[in-house]
């Protein structure tokens, strides 16, 4: 039962966004969490290992991609533009196509300013008179871009089908925002995940070494340590289901017996079975990826897949 959505005023040590999407999230018939709360320090270092583990193949494929097609990038986006990066640069991904397009300056944009100034550093150091400027906030809300970079034409990159963790309407929203923001000579290079095989598709997010399901996990014990509950670990089993009407993957915690527990005093039960879900991947038919860019206000112009078509990047111009 929801008593209030505001964070206890004794709680000083508690962050209220966090606070609000728990408890809305736990209040809610099915409960349902939003993903951006996985990434905590651990979560971060969980997600970084699953993406070298054999079952996740998004990682290495979309970077292959990148280091394959750098000549094709640039024959299509042309030197001189400014990148600007949704999300921290990668250092696996982003020098391959900074080496392959030769931008006039690197506008990476994330919301954990550690996180993005240590990346930021790493990038220019590797590219020596590239100028670096990174921008940290919610690119979800309305931002601005830098000075600097004020007359040049942009290129969005939006690499990792980070896409696919939006709700549609979310993820058309997110388009036109960067549409917005990039402006009229913009393009967008974005990572989009395929639909393909649904056992190779569980078998992505339900790995054998159990590193999913730690870092699926590992939103209890945030939750227990941040927001005072006392959830039991044991009490719950991850879940990767593939649901095929809305064509994604879900992640959920899913109660082993019936539950009771605490969030910051408020009181919530569980039926044993009954499930938080706590992400979604969506994946992309080859129709239905143009049509998510052409409704976020962009016209794909070229794509690149692996030879077993796993996962696309398209290019888009506005
Ligand atoms: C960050 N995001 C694109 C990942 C995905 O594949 O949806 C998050 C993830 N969740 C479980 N494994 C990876």
């Amino acid at each position: 039962m929801l008593l209030t959505q505001d964070a206890p005023k004794n709680a000083r040590s508690i962050d209220p966004a966090f606070y609000h999407d728990i408890v809305t999230g736990l209040s809610r018939s099915p409960k349902a969490t939003p993903p951006t709360w996985f990434y905590d320090r651990r979560g971060s270092e969980l997600f970084e290992a699953i993406t070298d583990l054999p079952e996740y193949y998004p990682t290495r494929t979309e970077t292959a991609l990148l280091e394959r097609h750098g000549a094709d990038f640039a024959a299509a986006v042309g030197a001189g533009r400014a990148v600007v990066e949704f999300g921290a640069g990668s250092s696996r991904k982003t020098p391959h196509l900074l080496r392959a397009i030769a931008p006039a300056a690197y506008v990476p944009i994330d919301i954990s300013g550690d996180f993005l100034h240590a990346s930021s550093a790493a990038l220019a150091a590797a590219f020596p008179g590239l100028p670096v400027l990174p921008v940290v906030g919610d690119f979800n809300r309305p931002l601005a871009l830098p000075a600097a970079i004020a007359g040049m034409s942009r290129l969005g990159f939006f690499p990792g089908s980070t896409i696919g963790n939006m709700e549609p309407d979310a993820a058309v929203d997110l388009l036109r925002a960067m549409r917005r923001l990039l402006g009229d000579e913009a393009k967008l290079l974005i990572g989009m995940d395929r639909i393909k095989d649904r056992n190779r598709l569980i078998a992505a997010y339900d790995d054998a070494q159990g590193v999913t399901a730690a870092f699926n996990l590992n939103l209890i014990e945030r939750i227990n340590r941040e927001l005072e509950g006392d959830l039991p670990i044991d009490g719950f089993a991850h879940r990767a289901i593939w649901n095929d009407e809305k064509a994604r993957i879900e992640m959920h915690l899913e109660a082993r017996r019936p539950l009771h527990f605490h969030v910051a005093g408020q009181c919530f039960h569980m039926d044993s079975g009954e499930t938080i879900h706590t992400e979604s991947s969506h994946k992309y038919g080859a129709r239905d990826q143009r049509l998510l860019l052409r409704a976020g206000g962009w016209e794909p112009t070229a794509e690149w897949t692996d030879d077993e078509g796993l996962f696309a990047l398209v290019l888009a111009e506005a």
